[in-house]
């Protein structure tokens, strides 16, 4: 009992937390101001490793500090349950997708439990309940209302091992990011959600989240989102009534176009090869087939030899007449802009490859060796007022091969001539606008989100569909929409859902007039699930609604989201796209969902990422078994700052076992009780505990948590010097010393700081133990001592700063205890004080 031993301190204190439930936060008459702390929530796919160890080691630290602040915290965790992992795993084990997820649950879980995370475990939730998805299929319901769930056809990422559609962002260097094979493409009806009418709000909202978020985080988003700026421009094409219509971020190169440019994949494609000779229509069909089998990354790729071929038809300048070759090559991407260019050879780099490799006339029209400064430059006239121009620059980029892509002074553009490139913009978009042939307009990069998906487990699309084609939503009393049990279904991924052959499943009913009629048989993308799960933990419990508006209004947004780099787009950007909609639909009275963000780093070894292949996984529940569980919280913490990757190879569990073992040794040998008064100790040691509780906060705060730990480290080393130096365990500084570190403690190592607790005589949980406030008097830096005395007789003795005033002296002589017992009810007649050394009081009684 006198050694410090992790294993019997966590068999010791699980089942008395267990049985306390000291983070469950429940009560509806609590005053205390409230912080809501999330974690972002696992997959079950397996048991816990190092990573998630790091995660919840690091919002732990976070949600525990709250509540020693007085703070109401709420700091839930539940599973992100549906997906991919899950039913690949079901079928290579040939186990039952539900069975094997709530297996990996309950694993976890206990995991958790043992890891000591301090989760509130009554709002617990798994994303594959009928209970959680029933709402996700309400959700759809009210996005489909309002025209944000809409189905098209087109061309999209299909992974042919997974045999399953992707989103743009799931396909990583042109592979799936799942199991690494290269996706294709494929045309599919599939479901969207519109994100897109919300990019400007997306991307102008990220300007709250500065300072509060990763500015990393805050990049990505806005590079995702990718607005650009510029005009329509309109061309006629001969022998065709509809005109083409280009984006371009330079219209003021209008008078440089020497031909156009489509996307070989486009319809518009398609549609100009159409009444074209059998030979231009050969080569495109034989071009077209190359393109399909080329992957975005690889055509976004500028180094890339161009190719391309002539679709036989023509383009009109709106602004010159000019008649321009229209060819199809596969820079030009469909689903971008209009998927269509106005090339520009001079000033743009990939027309000019592609004008160079085709022989395509270059026209320069900006002189970019021109000064350009501030407003329009100075046009040089003739005696008649015609402008004088300058020669052509003489670096022609039909000849270097280099795009002149700066600003300048606008040439060879009529109109336009002699202005800079933004007056230039701005004047050609007015003659555009007049003429009706073009407008200023944006385009993003960002898409809409495709949500289907040809699985089984996920929520299935609340949408049933008539015998005549159309679409009626399942009505909201018949929600939710279950998932029919596996048994029987082959879960093989074939190209379509699943559940369209679950027969009894999929055949229904017309709600609107009993025909048969059948379900939708694709399923949500699971970060439908976790684009609005913050909210569901605030009513986890509630068959009436989503989420309680008014529990909402109590504790969303989430204050502090902690997790992972790899979602700082995807997922953030859907929670904060469902966050606006549900704003805008009046559910909630906030538009971004998440207020603060730490990204922890990854947990490698030896420089690289986990893995088993690589032979270098360390497994988490070997390093508990070996150092504890509070070792390796508190290694977690100590590694470094957060957002730092942490090399297990470089850090020392053993080493924070041995500090634990320290500071647990110092509350077994503290022998004072607790009614001893602090101000009898050590001075050197109560102003070191003061100076960390002054400074720790600020420290949390910042998620300093190494430096925290640091200073942990030196406070336990100094009381145990004092105990040491003679003063033993008595002196009232240690026991003040150790009563701070036990609770600063909990923060990291909660069994540690538990038994400490106890062992210093008080209750548990020092989880709930409040913060104390430093000593300002015990903070100066240096110090002298100044002696009160009261009609001659020493009666304390302050430690105060040299450079006291006579008047702060003064005030904490007379509010000092002994000092004031001294004085009884009798009359101060005269106080010398003589600052910092001295106060004398003289009474009359
Ligand atoms: C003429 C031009 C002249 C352009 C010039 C650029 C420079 P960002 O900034 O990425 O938005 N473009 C438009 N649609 C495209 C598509 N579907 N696929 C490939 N390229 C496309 O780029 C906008 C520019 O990319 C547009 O402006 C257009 O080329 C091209 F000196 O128009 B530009």
């Amino acid at each position: 009992d006198d050694v410090y031993d992790p294993a019997r301190l966590q068999d010791k204190w699980l089942p008395v937390w267990d049985e306390l439930q000291p983070f469950r936060t429940s009560d509806p008459g609590d005053k205390r101001p409230r912080k809501y702390v999330l974690d972002m929530f696992p997959y079950p796919s397996g048991d816990l490793h190092m990573g998630h160890a790091e995660a919840y080691a690091l919002g732990d630290v976070i949600a525990r500090y709250w509540r020693q602040q007085g703070f109401n915290v709420l700091h839930p965790i539940g599973w992100d349950s549906f997906g991919l992992p899950a039913e690949n795993a079901a079928i290579k084990r040939g186990l039952d997708t539900r069975e094997w997820t709530d297996a990996n649950i309950a694993q976890q879980r206990a995991s958790m439990r043992r890891y000591a995370a301090s989760f509130d475990w009554d709002r617990v939730l798994h994303t594959s309940d009928p209970n959680y998805y029933k709402w996700n299929q309400w959700l759809f319901l009210k996005m489909y209302e309002k025209g944000l769930a809409y189905r098209k056809a087109s061309w999209v990422n299909w992974c042919p091992f997974d045999q399953t559609v992707l989103a743009n962002e799931q396909v990583i260097d042109g592979r799936c990011e799942r199991c690494d094979n290269l996706v294709t493409k494929k045309q599919l009806t599939q479901w969207y959600f519109k994100i897109t009418d919300y990019a400007d709000r997306l991307l102008d909202d990220l300007k709250q989240l500065e300072g509060s978020w990763p500015s990393k985080v805050i990049a990505m988003q806005r590079n995702w989102i990718g607005r650009s700026t510029g005009a329509e421009v309109d061309f006629e094409v001969e022998g065709r009534d509809e005109k083409l219509t280009v984006f371009t971020t330079r219209p003021d190169t209008l008078y440089g176009v020497t031909f156009m440019v489509v996307a070989p994949d486009s319809d518009l494609a398609a549609e100009l090869v159409a009444d074209a000779d059998d030979e231009v229509k050969a080569a495109f069909e034989q071009y077209l087939d190359t393109v399909k089998r080329t992957s975005e990354i690889d055509r976004q790729d500028a180094s890339r030899p161009k190719t391309g071929v002539p679709l036989g038809r023509h383009a009109i300048n709106p602004l010159t007449g000019e008649r321009l070759p229209i060819w199809a090559a596969d820079y030009v991407l469909a689903d971008y802009g209009h998927g269509a260019v106005m090339a520009v050879p001079a000033h743009d780099q990939r027309d000019l490859d592609f004008a160079r490799r085709f022989d395509l006339p270059v026209r320069v029209v900006v002189d970019t060796t021109a000064p350009v400064t501030g407003a329009i430059p100075v046009i040089e006239t003739d005696a008649d007022g015609v402008p004088v121009l300058p020669d052509l620059p003489s670096i022609d980029p039909a000849v270097t091969g280099e795009a002149l892509s700066g600003d300048g002074r606008i040439m060879n553009s009529g109109p336009l001539d002699g202005l800079s490139k933004s007056h230039a913009i701005k004047r050609v978009i007015e003659l555009l606008e007049s003429r009706g042939v073009g407008r200023a307009a944006k385009t993003y990069r960002l898409r809409d989100w495709l949500i289907s998906r040809q699985r089984y487990w996920g929520t299935p699309i609340p949408i049933i569909h008539a015998q005549d084609g159309s679409l009626v939503p399942v009505p909201e009393d018949q929600l939710p929409v279950e998932l029919p049990p596996t048994a029987g279904l082959d879960l093989t991924p074939k190209g379509s859902s699943p559940l369209g052959a679950a027969k009894e499943w999929v055949e229904t009913t017309n709600p609107l007039d009993g025909t048969p009629a059948l379900r939708d048989a694709d399923t949500m993308d699971t970060f439908v699930d976790s684009s609005w799960y913050f909210l569901r933990f605030l009513s986890p419990n509630d068959d009436t609604q989503a989420f309680d508006p008014r529990e909402a209004d109590k504790w969303a947004p989430v204050d502090q989201y902690v997790g992972g780099v790899t979602h700082a787009i995807l997922h953030l950007l859907y929670a904060r796209f469902i966050t606006k909609v549900l704003f805008d639909l009046g559910y909630v009275s906030f538009t971004e969902p998440f207020s603060a963000l730490l990204n922890q780093g990854m947990v490698q070894m030896n420089g690289s990422a986990m893995s088993k292949s690589r032979g270098n996984l360390v497994r988490l529940s070997d390093q508990l078994d070996e150092h504890g569980v509070d070792a390796v919280r508190l290694t977690m913490a100590f590694a470094g700052p957060p957002e730092d990757d942490i090399d297990w190879a470089d850090v020392s569990p053993a080493g924070s076992a041995k500090f634990l073992a320290r500071a647990w040794r110092l509350a077994r040998d503290v022998t004072s009780d607790p009614s001893i008064e602090w101000r009898t100790g050590d001075v050197a040691l109560r102003r070191q505990t003061h100076r960390f509780l002054a400074e720790a906060p600020g420290l949390v705060e910042a998620f300093k948590f190494n430096v925290v730990v640091a200073r942990l480290m030196e406070l336990v080393n100094a009381t145990r010097k004092v105990i040491d130096s003679g003063a033993g365990g008595g002196d009232a500084a240690v026991r003040e010393a150790t009563e701070v570190i036990a609770v600063a403690l909990s923060l990291f190592a909660p069994y540690t700081a538990e038994d400490m607790w106890q062992r210093l005589g008080y209750q548990p949980t020092v989880s709930l133990v409040h913060w104390r406030k430093p000593d300002p008097t015990l903070l100066v830096e240096e110090s002298v001592t100044a002696i009160v005395q009261v009609d001659g007789k020493v009666r304390d003795r302050l430690e105060v700063s040299p450079k006291i005033s006579a008047e702060e002296l003064e005030a904490l002589a007379k509010a000092s205890a002994p000092v004031q017992r001294a004085l009884g009810d009798r009359t101060v007649v005269n106080v010398i004080v003589r600052a910092p050394r001295l106060v004398n009081i003289a009474t009359r009684g």
